[in-house]
């Protein structure tokens, strides 16, 4: 398990568009590699709460997901995943309410949001990029954490709310809070704003899910570049909410996801979620 003794010295740093994208990147030979590579991997996971690896060697999509198996832990499957827990990123249904299996905007969101237990780690990675669009977008949940506690704390505090987020999704329904305690003394973020959500019957939640709106729509907020070829985008799904600007309908745009529980039985482990600034 996670030890904490060694979290406490990772609140993890707030980020915004001061962050570039190139000093997240990590460069690994090959998949069969990604050991040597996990101290500086799980550094910038604990730092920022994510990381790029940019793969050199051409090799299946597969091998270059299933390899971080041995810094992240166990897979953890999806509705449409694979026998592998992999699941691919494309556009299968334009006209589908979920953005992410169309060309439309995907929002910024956690994944697994209306999952008790959305994924620790995600993984993304590019097999084709778009060829204009698509482009990844960051933000940090901890920065949104420290500006709202120093700005509104009354919103704040709705957003920790059971009822601040209601998402509806295939059969699904979840109702849970935006900001909760996560093992002791860190904090995770739940979030997404698309067709799915319905907006809150709380008029305090109304007002923060407004400010959260606002934050995520300042271009100082965010980290935008476009995810290449043989790149893996890592996220702490409890820090950092990612998102990705739309593309062109016909665009052969494809990615591949895969989810991790985050405890892995290797020496180093992530430090999933943040710690709120005093
Ligand atoms: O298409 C992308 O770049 C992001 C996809 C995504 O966030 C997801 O599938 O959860
Ligand atoms: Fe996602």
């Amino acid at each position: 398990m996670e030890s904490s003794g060694n979290c406490d010295k990772n609140p993890k740093q707030a980020f915004g568009s001061e962050l570039a994208p190139e000093a997240l990147l990590v460069s690994v030979h090959s998949s069969e590699e990604i050991v040597g590579s996990a101290h500086s991997i799980i550094s910038l996971l604990d730092t920022y709460g994510v990381a790029i690896v940019q793969f050199e060697k051409e090799e299946p999509p597969r091998n270059q997901l299933l390899c971080f198996k041995e810094l992240f832990g166990k897979t953890m499957s999806h509705d449409r995943s694979d026998d592998d827990d992999i699941t691919e990123v494309a556009v299968i249904d334009e006209s589908s309410v979920y953005p992410g299996i169309s060309s439309r905007a995907y929002t910024f969101h956690t994944d697994g949001s209306y999952d008790v237990n959305p994924p620790p780690i995600v993984a993304l990675r590019c097999e084709i990029p778009a060829r204009q669009g698509g482009i990844t977008q960051l933000a940090s949940g901890k920065k949104l954490h420290d500006w709202l506690s120093s700005t509104d704390k009354e919103a704040l505090e709705s957003l920790y709310r059971e009822d601040a987020l209601f998402i509806n999704r295939a059969a699904k329904s979840f109702s849970g809070a935006v900001f909760r305690t996560y093992l002791n003394n860190r904090l995770a973020i739940r979030y997404r704003a698309d067709e799915a959500v319905r907006s809150p019957e709380n008029s305090n939640v109304r007002r923060a899910v407004g400010l959260v709106h606002d934050f995520l729509s300042e271009e100082k907020n965010l980290v935008s570049f476009r995810l290449e070829a043989g790149q893996v985008l890592l996220t702490d799904n409890f820090t950092v909410l990612h998102g990705r600007t739309a593309f062109e309908s016909d665009d052969p745009r494809k990615l591949h996801r895969l989810w991790f529980d985050g405890i892995s039985s290797s020496e180093e482990q992530a430090c999933i979620g943040f710690a709120p600034n005093e």
